[in-house]
């Protein structure tokens, strides 16, 4: 018996005290996906056209040398970032990282043919592929109007794209055998004071319903539509605003909504807003992102948010209803070390939950016993949750220690 096993045994003890099976922690782990995105690796310029820098109230900083100068580098740095991660994992792409054979392709002219050599990828690397159209960095959005400008021709420009990726979407859940998320993120909104916050917003509704016309199969492509609260220069009015999103898709029953943890008011937590969800028996997408001050985007790490949003997801069972991806772009640190913290924090958060004693804490709960109920909520903080990710690092032959070494080498 190796080392790492000797010490996960004494783990598996004391989890056993408290009526939690790690051996079957560890085999969900290994079925739970998270789709890694994959733009921490160049700081979301794409392969449409790199130089174009960023709109849309986002913004990536930082000058570590480490930024992917050409589509091979990014491959090889998201692959080396990949192998970092153990356990089931998702590949999330961007409209702007297609293969254009050599000649523009705008947005409104996307194929699946522009995306085949990411399915190979997938195939090879044994990944699922989850898909966002890119409603931003681009001359029509400059004015930060897509889906809901007041410009017909735009609008027209915009449903298209996301007719397109549906497409896409739908292709990669075909070639994959499993479900491809379709992410809408759109910037639109205004920097100041807005009279007139109904119109933009009825403009997005039938924006979504052009897009959204065409029946696909859920098995193979689901839409979802990422709310926010402000981004940056759209500090006062965001159209695809979380109440409305959700609305939408409670309505229209076509669509779902996801939740990005950088983009709500600083006291409101994702955590908390699961539930409401799920109590109607709704799948939604998670965007793992830390916000820090204005900034949603930085690198995951496990924070108390962070396990507090997991422990809600397992303890309703909801694995397979809640779509969890990684969101979060850091220029100033090497972005392959970044990308890989982020994604395993994310797995790290996942494992501290499925270890969690939560038949215990939930029967204190049920018989009005509140003081054991915190008492060993507490007591859960300090068992040896990281011996059992050892292991799970070690089954998948994934290092569990110095492994940002290998990468900075
Ligand atoms: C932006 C949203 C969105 C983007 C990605 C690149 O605020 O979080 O999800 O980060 O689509
Ligand atoms: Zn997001």
């Amino acid at each position: 018996m190796g080392k790492t096993e000797e010490r996960y045994k004494i783990a598996k003890e004391i989890y056993g005290e408290y009526g939690v099976d790690t051996d079957k922690a560890l085999s969900q782990m290994n079925e739970i996906p998270v789709s890694i995105h994959c733009w921490q690796i160049d700081d979301l310029s794409g392969f449409e056209n790199p130089e174009r820098g960023l709109s849309g109230g986002i913004q990536a900083t930082g000058s570590d040398p480490s930024k992917a100068k050409n589509k091979e580098e990014f491959v090889q740095n998201l692959t080396q970032a990949l192998k970092m991660v153990p356990g089931k994992n998702k590949l999330a792409l961007h409209a702007i990282y297609l293969e254009n054979f050599g000649r523009f392709v705008d947005r409104d002219a996307i194929t699946p043919e522009n995306f085949s050599f990411w399915v190979d990828y997938a195939k090879e690397n044994s990944l699922g592929l989850d898909f966002n159209p890119t409603y931003f960095s681009h001359d029509k959005a400059d004015d930060n109007f897509t889906l809901s400008s007041y410009d017909p021709e735009i609008r027209k420009f915009w449903i298209e794209h996301g007719k397109r990726c549906r497409k896409i979407s739908e292709y990669f859940g075909r070639e994959l055998g499993q479900t491809s998320v379709n992410n809408h993120w759109i910037p639109d909104g205004y920097k100041d004071y807005t009279v007139d916050k109904l119109t933009h917003r009825e403009l997005l509704a039938e924006s979504m319903d052009q897009i959204l016309k065409e029946k696909i199969d859920w098995r193979y492509s689901i839409d979802s539509f990422e709310s926010k609260l402000f981004g940056l220069g759209l500090e006062s009015y965001t159209v695809g605003s979380h109440e409305f999103y959700t609305n939408y898709a409670a309505i229209r029953n076509n669509c779902i909504v996801c939740m990005d943890m950088g983009h709500f008011h600083p006291t409101e937590t994702v955590s908390s807003k699961i539930s409401s969800y799920l109590v109607f028996g709704r799948q939604m997408q998670l965007h793992v992102s830390r916000p820090v001050r204005w900034d949603s985007d930085h690198v995951v790490i496990v924070d108390d948010e962070l396990k507090e949003v997991m422990l809600e997801i397992k303890r309703q069972n909801a694995f397979d209803r809640v779509h969890i991806g990684t969101d979060y772009f850091d220029g100033s640190i090497n972005r392959i070390a970044a990308q890989a913290l982020g994604a395993r924090s994310v797995k790290k958060a996942i494992l501290y939950a499925l270890l969690e004693p939560t038949d215990l804490l939930e029967r204190y709960e049920e018989n009005g016993d509140l003081v054991r109920r915190l008492v060993y909520s507490e007591e859960e903080k300090m068992l040896p949750f990281g011996l059992v990710w050892d292991q799970f690092c070690e089954m998948n032959n994934v290092p569990f220690s110095g492994w940002v070494e290998k990468i900075l080498k």
